[in-house]
């Protein structure tokens, strides 16, 4: 400890605090500056602490036995999975393997998540920063959940009835998929996804020079049904986030490389980038013209949308611009500056004039442009006419008011920043209840801290982060509970428990795995009934039923060399009665819930015993649900 950090905790200590509880203090009551250097005029009572967080404890205890009242959503970042959390208890409820290889389901490993994983299963890696539920008439109709995946440059859904991905697209002619939001309305027929860097084009290893016409990166627009990529615009600069309007007619995104620079300093040099705005009907007329081309071997249609388009405008914005947010009320999109202390106010209602040009500056559609505090990333919303922006470099929450800005910009006298609470520490994104629709209810804000620091029990010089949860329902913000979370959930999501809606048990025709019924039926085999060895070449296909604790096939025989396939299907019909398979020293695991079929195919390459079993705890004789594979020697 050094002599400052000595200095503190004694100070504390004489007043009844440690210095442990001095953070909890002041950040449950958002009171001053964490630290040494603040101390006296900001510490509490030690039985106001012992309220606080008495009160902070029972806002967000829920009790063993009952349930959240919301599902979060949180990103996976580079680890490439999604996880369901339950807010405000901040359990985690569940993983869903997207991006990553799972041992426990069995994705990327199984032919059904294989077969959704496409051409990009050779990749075992993914990054995922933004989760969006699918909207109907802006509020979540709790179908879908689309992700972004930065590192492959790809876009994955999840079916929310079965939290399964259920299809990964890869995103031609660009790289690394940045920002990804939906249409709010009349529904969420369009995935808008950014692609961040620059690159040439055709991109074969004949040019490496990005300053000319022929370097670009492109929004990306894909049907969120079919999963197709529906078009791609080229834009000048680059593409960070970006969000949608609540009239379907627009989206925006954030440009911080406006320099088009391949350096840092280079990125920085200009004070003002760019929001870029995209006009749908005005894109889906001019494919519908035939007015685009297209590149390489992709069908999918390419549009010019660089300044001077009919199609986009661009909208300088200080500095370096980050978030890009939509408020629930449907008049603003909101840019924050990272690299300006500001957030800039776009006002939706003027891009209509804007796009028929009766602006002489783009700028005339800045409602606002107000200071909130260094580094601001992120912006979410009570519905009640505050934003709450994340400051990245002080390390705070901003609450402010939106009316309140737009009258201090307008030069009135008015305080518009309403409270700063300290976060632990260094915040990203932030995400309030229901934001991102038209029912933002301003119950819950959660932060995500990207540095824990001290805040939990030391795990090496690999720390966690730390979520935040942040009671907003008062007219003050309350820090209520520290989650700590592995790398790196960038974002989140919160919906009702009401909005999703989940199937207990699978549907035997569920479409998740069709294929593999289409293919046993074509052997000949009734799945809920059959176990049966098929031998096909060097190829064996195993089909087995699982009925708690036993495998419908307890041996088969097989020769070294073959390719062994082995579908099972769970048939009973009991909620929660998961079986897994492991074929020992081959690789092989899997799940298979009730009524599910799961198939997974491996090389029986070496003579000998092994042994399968059952992984998910099913049974009493769990234990005892188990097989053996005979390898005969080639
Ligand atoms: Cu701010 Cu990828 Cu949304 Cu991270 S991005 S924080
Ligand atoms: Cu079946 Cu454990
Ligand atoms: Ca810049």
């Amino acid at each position: 400890m050094s002599d400052k950090e000595k200095k503190s905790t004694e100070v504390l200590e004489s007043k009844g605090l440690s210095r442990r509880g001095f953070l909890g203090a002041s950040a449950m009551t958002g009171a001053a500056v964490v630290g040494a250097t603040a101390l006296g005029s900001s510490i509490m009572s030690r039985e106001a602490f012992a309220e606080a967080a008495k009160e902070a404890k029972s806002k967000t205890h829920v009790a063993p036995g009952e349930l959240d009242d919301y599902y979060g959503f949180w990103s996976g970042g580079h680890q490439g999975e999604v996880r369901v959390m339950g807010v405000p208890s901040m359990r985690e409820l569940m993983r869903i393997p997207v991006f990553n290889i799972d041992s426990a389901t069995g994705w990327g490993l199984t032919n059904e998540s294989k077969r959704i994983m496409g051409d990009s299963a050779k990749f075992m890696n993914g990054d995922c920063h933004h989760p969006h539920i699918s909207m109907t008439d802006g509020k979540y109709d709790g179908k879908y959940l689309f992700i972004n995946d930065k590192a492959n440059s790809r876009v994955a859904r999840i079916r929310l009835d079965i939290m399964k991905c259920d299809k990964i697209t890869t995103i031609p002619n660009v790289q690394s998929i940045h920002g990804l939001r939906l249409q709010k309305v009349p529904h969420t027929k369009y995935v808008f996804a950014n692609a961040e860097f620059i690159i040439p084009h055709p991109n074969d290893g004949t040019n490496f020079d990005l300053s000319g016409d022929d370097a670009y990166t492109m929004f990306n627009v894909i049907d969120a049904e079919s999963m197709e990529v529906a078009f791609q615009v080229i834009v000048d600069g680059n593409l960070d986030n970006t969000d949608a309007d609540y009239t379907g007619k627009y989206a925006a995104a954030t440009c911080y490389n406006s320099e088009e620079a391949t350096d840092l300093g280079g990125m920085m040099r200009a004070e003002r980038d760019w929001v870029v705005v995209f006009n749908i009907p005005r894109i889906e007329a001019a494919i519908e013209k035939g007015d685009f081309a297209t590149l390489g071997d992709s069908k999918v249609p390419v549009l010019n949308g660089r300044a001077g388009s009919e199609l986009t405008r661009y909208i300088p914005v200080p500095k370096n611009p980050h978030g890009l947010n939509t408020s629930p009320d449907g008049k603003y999109f909101i840019a924050a500056g990272k690299l300006s202390p500001t957030v800039t106010m776009l006002a939706i209602d003027r891009l209509d004039d804007l796009f028929d040009d009766k602006f002489e500056d783009p700028r005339e559609v800045v409602i606002a442009e107000v200071e909130l505090g260094l580094g601001p990333l992120h912006t979410t919303f009570d519905g009640r006419g505050n934003g709450y922006t994340t400051l990245f470099i002080d390390s705070q929450i901003v609450k402010w008011n939106m009316d309140d800005a737009i009258r201090a910009y307008n030069g009135e006298d008015v305080k518009y920043i309403k409270q700063k609470l300290d976060v632990h520490y260094q915040p990203g994104h932030t995400h309030a209840s229901l934001t991102e629709t038209s029912e933002a209810d301003g119950k819950w804000l959660v932060v995500l801290s990207k540095f824990a620091k001290d805040r939990f029990l030391p795990t090496g010089p690999l720390h966690p982060e730390n979520d935040q949860l942040i009671d907003i329902s008062g007219d003050e913000m309350k820090l209520v509970h520290d989650g700590p979370a592995f790398a790196e959930p960038h974002d989140c999501i919160m919906a009702r428990r009401d909005q999703i809606r989940t199937k207990k048990i699978w549907d035997r025709d569920d479409p998740f795995f069709a294929e593999t019924v289409k293919s046993a039926e074509a052997d000949g085999i009734n799945l809920t009934a059959d176990n049966k060895v098929i031998r096909d070449g060097n190829k064996v296909r195993v089909y087995m039923t699982s009925l708690a604790p036993a495998f419908g096939v307890t041996e088969f025989t097989v020769k070294q060399g073959d390719e062994v396939t082995v579908t099972i299907t769970n048939i009973d019909q009991i909620e929660d009665v998961t079986h897994g398979f492991v074929m020992v020293n081959h690789g092989v695991s899997m799940e298979i819930s009730p009524q599910q079929t799961s198939s997974i195919t491996f090389t029986a390459d070496k003579p000998g015993l092994f042994w399968y079993y059952c992984s998910w705890f099913c049974h009493a004789l769990h234990m005892e649900m188990c097989g053996r594979m005979m390898v005969e020697p080639a």
